[in-house]
């Protein structure tokens, strides 16, 4: 592939009818060229019919991956990024190609969070075989758990396994993330107090396993002693580990590949990724539904214009139906 090409922004701006320019990214990702790999990542954030084409080469050259998607969420501040870190060196150890995904819904591109996450993870920047990209929210068609679980697909389709996907926050972009992801870890730490805010908003119940990092504080067997009977009465693993000095980081590996054995064989990983799809379809089909009818809206006439804004949905999606109908 000549480097010349794949930067060439002229190739991104349509110049590429016979979509050739797109076929050589594929071909790229799949021969594991960190640079494709990056073009394509990008190609698939800015959204539109490079990303779809993008995107249908790479499921027809290798559909179904047995790949594991790795959440990390909890709270800022409790670890996670330092333990995304061990976890890369464990996988590393283990021979496997690792791709990171760190997730910043609320900073732009070049956010202070995000930017301190690349610095930690510096030692692995020359590493071949672990890939790292940040994600930060632009308004992108699809919204962010799209571009996460397309960057993921080319993760993927450049031989990495597992994907980790590392969260900020409690927001909806959380949940969205979380719900791509095979299998997720809630982290937590002592002291932070935040902990029990994620748990109220749900995470708990979503996430499929709980850590207790920084267990070389004082107060991590406190917290453990908190959540034991909490991981008892759903039937969650709890482990407490230290990103700091390591320990504990090798079981909660055994146990994250545990876990997506039992998935796998059980067929509840399958159902998942099945759930995952409909959900990502469905903000798909929300997100085209809305670019059409808010030009319905715009375009309404002005006697329509004076009735409620119930009236004025309920015109708004007749006529979509009634235009899709024709058509
Ligand atoms: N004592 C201790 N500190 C830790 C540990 N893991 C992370 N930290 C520190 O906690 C702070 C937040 O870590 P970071 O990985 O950025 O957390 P994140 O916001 O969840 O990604 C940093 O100062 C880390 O050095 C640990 O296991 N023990
Ligand atoms: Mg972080």
């Amino acid at each position: 592939m000549s480097a010349s090409s794949e930067n060439s922004p002229r190739s991104l701006s349509g110049d590429d009818a016979d979509g050739s320019f797109i076929r050589r990214i594929a071909e790229g990702v799949a021969a594991r060229s960190p640079r494709a790999i990056g073009r394509a990542i990008t190609i698939v954030e800015e959204g539109g019919p490079q990303a779809d084409q993008l995107l249908t080469i790479l499921d027809e050259a290798a559909p179904a991956s047995d790949a594991l998607t790795l959440g990390i969420t909890g709270t800022g501040g409790a670890g996670k990024s330092t333990l995304a870190g061990r976890l890369v060196s464990c996988f590393r150890s283990a021979g496997h190609r690792v791709g990171l995904i760190a997730v910043d819904p609320s900073s732009p591109i070049s956010g202070g969070a995000v930017l301190g996450d690349r610095i930690r993870m510096m030692r692995h920047a020359c590493d071949p075989d672990v890939v790292i990209r940040s994600m930060a929210s632009r308004g992108r068609l699809g919204g962010l758990s799209a571009a996460t679980a397309s960057a993921a697909r080319i993760m993927k389709a450049a031989g990495c396994h597992p994907v980790l996907i590392e969260t900020v926050g409690v927001g909806q972009a959380e949940f969205d993330i979380v719900r791509l992801a095979d299998l997720t870890m809630l982290v937590m730490a002592p002291g932070l107090g935040d902990d029990i805010q994620a748990m109220k908003a749900g995470l708990l119940e979503l996430t499929d396993m709980l850590v207790v990092n920084k267990g070389d504080l004082a107060g991590a067997d406190i917290l453990m002693r908190e959540m034991e009977p909490i991981a008892h009465d759903r039937g969650k693993p709890l482990l407490k580990v230290s990103a700091k000095d390591g320990s504990g980081v090798d079981d909660l590996v055994r146990e994250v590949f545990s876990l997506f054995r039992g998935m796998a064989e059980s067929g509840r990983l399958e159902a998942r990724r099945q759930r995952s799809s409909d959900a990502e379809a469905l903000d798909w089909a929300l997100e085209m539904a809305r670019e059409e009818l808010s030009q319905l809206l715009e375009n309404q006439p002005d006697e329509l214009k004076n009735c409620s804004p119930k009236k004025r949905a309920e015109a708004a999606l007749f006529l979509l139906k009634t235009l899709k109908a024709t058509m």
